[in-house]
Order: structure tokens, then C-alpha cells, then sequence
């Protein structure tokens, strides 16, 4: 159905050229991307990686999908095949799926069917530097972002490095798709404050859906 009044609805924030914030879309399927999650980490556990620079990160990653996004000394890519276990990647989940699709949808990009989900682990501390998504081989598919457990302020900036960034607060169940003109813009994650979420505890985790291969 078309959106008649769509300023008109609390949960849905533009953020900018083609991304929209869904606040708490999530929440709904919050147990059974929690089981999830708890299945695919037994099979792929979260690992911090090694920037090319030699850098080694402090957010904590693993992914599930046909792919997974990865880095070492070598570079960044995606790899069918997960370094630390040898093994394929774990599957995306159904729920993974249906959230994904209908959050881009929702947010105007219909028959979006992401093909890696990248798994962030923040704990009080870690952070993402300013950072543009470009290892994906397609950029007309959006991307798809889950927020749970710990708040996180979330900066969003231009096409340049240089250019100004506003801030938003993603929260738990917190779903966002960026796409079009803003799908290679800067972003990043400054240090997660310290706190207690009720089901997480003292981290932040975030599912990103890309269409990589
Ligand atoms: C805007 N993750 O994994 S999600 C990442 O909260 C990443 O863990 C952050 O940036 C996190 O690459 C931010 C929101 C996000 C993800 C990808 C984007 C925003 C984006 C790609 C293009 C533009
Ligand atoms: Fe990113």
C-alpha cells in the first residue's frame, strides 16, 4: 500500500538522501533474532580482525550469509568462507531475512534480498572510525541496519570525508536502510558508553544486510 502520510508516522525518521530510520522495528522479532544469534556465534564466533594497517579493531565481528565481510593485512573482502573455522559461513536466518526485506521495503526498495549479514559486537569503548561501505559489488542494493542492546550515538555524514556529520541515537530494535545518493556516505560509531541493557547486558550489536556478491 502507499504511504499516504508518511512524515505523519513517529517511528519513521528521514535521515537523509534515500536512508530512513524505523524506530523499533525490530522489537517484534527481537526472540527469535536473539536465538538466532546465539546459534550462528556457537558456529562463527565473534573475533576481532586486523585492519590492513595493522590496526586491530575493537568492535568484535563475525557474519552469516553466502558471504562475509572480512579484514586482514591483505585488505578488506568478502569471503565465502570463514578464516578463523575454514567453513562456510552459518546461513542467514529466516527471521534475518524477513526483517531485512520488509524493513527495505518499507523504507521504498522493494526485492531487496541480502545475500551477507555482518555481526558488529560492541562493548563499552569500541567504536567504528568514519568509514564509507565500498567492498560490496553492487551499490544500487541498500543496506539494512539492526540496533540491539546498548544505545549508540550513530554519525552520519556526506559523500566526503570532510563533510559535516549529524548525529542519531540508534537504539535497541532500531532499524535503518541506507540507499541511493547516501548509500556511500561517511558513517561511523564513536566510543559506546558504558551501561546495562536488560536482555544484552554490557554490549551493543549490530546486523548489517548487504547485497555483497
Ligand atoms: C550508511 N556499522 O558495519 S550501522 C558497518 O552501528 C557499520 O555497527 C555501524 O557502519 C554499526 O559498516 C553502523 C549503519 C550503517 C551501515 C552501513 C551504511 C550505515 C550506513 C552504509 C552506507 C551508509
Ligand atoms: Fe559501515
Amino acid at each position: 500500500m502507499s504511504d499516504l502520510f508518511p512524515t505523519l508516522d513517529p517511528r519513521r525518521e528521514a535521515m537523509g538522501q534515500g536512508a530512513v530510520l524505523l524506530r523499533g522495528k525490530a522489537l517484534s522479532l527481537e526472540a527469535e533474532i536473539l536465538t538466532a544469534l546465539k546459534n550462528i556465534t556457537a558456529q562463527a564466533p565473534f573475533r576481532r580482525m586486523t585492519t590492513p594497517g595493522g590496526f586491530l579493531m575493537s568492535v568484535a565481528m563475525t557474519n552469516c550469509g553466502s558471504a562475509g565481510w572480512v579484514t586482514d593485512r591483505t585488505g578488506y573482502r568478502y569471503d565465502r568462507i570463514d578464516p578463523e573455522t575454514g567453513r562456510p559461513w552459518p546461513s542467514l536466518p529466516p527471521a534475518f531475512l524477513q526483517l531485512a526485506a520488509q524493513a527495505a521495503a518499507e523504507a521504498g526498495y522493494e526485492d531487496f534480498r541480502p545475500d551477507a549479514c555482518l555481526i558488529n559486537r560492541y562493548e563499552p569503548g569500541a567504536r567504528l572510525s568514519l568509514h564509507q561501505d565500498k567492498n560490496e559489488r553492487d551499490y544500487a542494493h541498500p543496506i539494512v541496519s539492526v540496533s540491539l542492546g546498548l544505545p549508540a550515538t550513530f554519525q552520519f555524514g556526506g559523500p566526503k570525508r570532510t563533510d559535516p556529520v549529524r548525529k542519531f541515537a540508534l537504539r535497541h530494535g532500531d532499524v535503518a536502510v541506507w540507499g541511493g545518493p547516501s548509500r556511500l556516505f561517511f558513517h561511523g560509531v564513536p566510543e559506546l558508553k558504558d551501561g546495562e541493557h536488560e536482555t544484552l547486558g554490557r554490549m551493543r550489536i549490530n546486523l548489517t544486510f548487504r547485497g555483497a556478491l
